[in-house]
C-alpha cells in the first residue's frame, strides 16, 4: 500500500502549550538545522515535501483560555492540533510518508487523527500506533493531575475521552480514532495511577522497561509487531524521553532507566523493516534544557528518525 514510499511530507510543529516548559517549540529548527532533512533527501534519497517554515500556530492563540474540565490552554492546544491533522491528512492522503517534528506530544492528537482519517479513506483500513515514551500520554482530563495536555493525547485518540465543545476537540470525529486495541506501547517506566487503570481495564498492549529487560528488545519488537499484525499501516509516535536520559537529557519531563540510543535506533529499524510505516512523530526534544546535553539529544533524535526511515547499517 505504501506505492509511493519515497515520498516524504515534513510538518514541523514549533508547540509548546500541551506542557509548561518554554523552548520544545524551538526543537524542529534545532533538528533541521543539525541537517536532517539535508540527510533525509541525500542519504536516504526521500522525495522530501517541506514548506519550509516551522509553524507555530501564533495566530491561533485564543484572546481567553482558562482551564476546561482541568486542562491548561484546551482552546489553543484544540486549534493547532485541528490545524497539524489537516496539514498530516493532507499529505497521507497523497500517499506520501509523513515526518512530523515537534513540539510537545500534545501534537500527536493532531497527527494521529489525521494519518487515521487518510488512511481509513485511501485504503479503507484502521490503522496501528506504536508509541515509544517513557509516559504512557492517556489520562484524561479527570485523572490527569497536571492538566497538561502532553499527558491526554492517548485518551482522546482513541475516544476514552470526548468533548461536545467545537473549539476544544469537539472537532474530533469517529474517523479520527484508534481502537484501544491498535495501540502498542514501548519503553514506559513512569505511569499514573489512573492510567495503569486504564491500560488494564482496557487490555492495551504495552511493553515497559521491565519486559525489556526480561525478554531483551529483540523479542520485544517481535511481540509489539506480532500484537499489530502483518500489512497493517503503522503510526509511529516516539518521544524522546523513551531514551535515557543519558542520551537524551534535554526533554521537559526526564525519567531515569530508559532505553539506549540503540534500543531506541533498533525499535526505529524494525518498524521500517516492516515496509509498513505510513507516518512518524519525534517529540519533546526541548534544546533549552539541559543545554550542554542538548546536541546530543538532537542527535539521537535524528538518528531515530534516520534508522525509522530506511537507514540501515550495511
Ligand atoms: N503523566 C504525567 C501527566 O499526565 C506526565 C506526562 C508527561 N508527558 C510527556 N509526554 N512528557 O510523554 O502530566
Ligand atoms: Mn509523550
Ligand atoms: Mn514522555
Ligand atoms: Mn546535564
Amino acid at each position: 500500500f505504501l506505492a509511493k514510499s519515497h515520498d516524504l511530507g515534513v510538518v514541523a510543529v514549533g508547540f509548546s502549550g500541551g506542557q509548561p516548559k518554554a523552548g520544545v517549540d524551538a526543537a524542529p529548527m534545532a533538528l533541521i538545522e543539525a541537517g536532517l532533512i539535508k540527510q533525509l533527501e541525500e542519504d536516504l534519497d526521500l522525495n522530501v515535501s517541506y514548506d519550509g517554515q516551522v509553524h507555530n500556530y501564533a495566530e491561533k492563540i485564543p484572546a481567553e483560555d482558562p482551564p476546561y474540565r482541568n486542562m491548561k490552554q484546551p482552546r489553543f492546544v484544540s486549534a493547532v492540533t485541528q490545524e497539524v491533522s489537516e496539514q498530516v491528512y493532507s499529505h497521507a492522503k497523497e500517499g506520501k510518508l509523513v515526518l512530523t517534528l515537534g513540539g510537545d506530544h500534545s501534537i500527536a492528537i493532531g497527527t494521529v487523527s489525521g494519518t487515521a482519517r487518510a488512511i481509513r479513506e485511501r485504503l479503507g483500513r484502521e490503522m496501528a500506533v506504536i508509541w515509544v515514551d517513557a509516559h504512557a500520554d492517556i489520562n484524561t482530563p479527570e485523572t490527569s493531575d497536571s492538566g497538561n495536555i502532553h499527558g491526554m493525547p492517548v485518551a482522546f485518540l482513541t475516544g476514552l475521552a470526548t468533548e461536545e465543545r467545537e473549539d476544544i476537540f469537539g472537532w474530533m470525529k469517529d474517523h479520527h480514532r484508534i481502537s484501544t486495541k491498535k495501540i502498542v506501547y514501548i519503553g514506559l517506566r513512569d505511569i499514573d495511577r489512573g492510567e495503569k487503570k486504564i491500560l488494564r481495564d482496557h487490555g492495551i498492549k504495552a511493553f515497559s522497561m521491565h519486559d525489556i529487560d526480561r525478554h531483551g528488545i529483540g523479542k520485544v519488537m517481535d511481540m509489539a509487531l506480532g500484537w499489530i499484525g502483518s500489512d497493517t499501516p503503522i503510526h509511529l509516535s516516539f518521544d524522546v524521553d523513551a531514551l535515557d536520559p543519558m542520551w537524551a537529557p534535554s526533554t521537559g519531563t526526564p525519567v531515569r532507566g530508559g532505553l539506549t540510543l540503540r534500543e531506541g535506533d533498533f525499535i526505529a529499524e524494525c518498524v521500517a523493516e516492516t515496509g509498513s510505516l505510513i507516518a512518524l512523530d519525534l517529540v519533546e526534544v526541548n534544546p533549552s534544557l539541559d543545554e550542554h546535553g542538548a546536541s546530543d539529544t538532537v542527535r539521537a533524535g535524528c538518528s531515530i528518525v534516520r534508522c525509522a526511515l530506511g537507514d540501515t547499517l550495511l
